[in-house]
């Protein structure tokens, strides 16, 4: 199960529309920018840059790198069957 941690924000939007598309399962945990959760020690550990969208033990810098690395593992997943 993946686990994104977002807020509804361009970028947030970007992770979320990649995982419905990909039918890739997921939890999604809402991090209130606006009320500066994502400066709080528990979602700067996931992090430390305090910007969202996260993919938990997804190495992605950027949201379009979580998309390219989302849509890799599913290419890779339909090669393999
Ligand atoms: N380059 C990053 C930018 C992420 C980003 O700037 N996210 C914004 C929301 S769209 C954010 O977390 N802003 C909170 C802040 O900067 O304090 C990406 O594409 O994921």
């Amino acid at each position: 199960m993946l686990h994104l941690y977002s807020d509804s924000s361009p970028n947030g939007f970007k992770a979320t529309i990649a995982l419905e598309e990909l039918s890739l399962p997921y939890q999604l945990h809402h991090v209130r920018i606006d009320e500066g959760e994502h400066r709080r020690s528990d979602f700067l550990a996931l992090n430390p840059h305090g910007r969202i969208p996260v993919l938990k033990d997804c190495v992605c810098l950027t949201s379009c790198t979580m998309c390219a690395s989302m849509r890799a593992s599913t290419a890779d997943q339909t090669f393999l069957r």
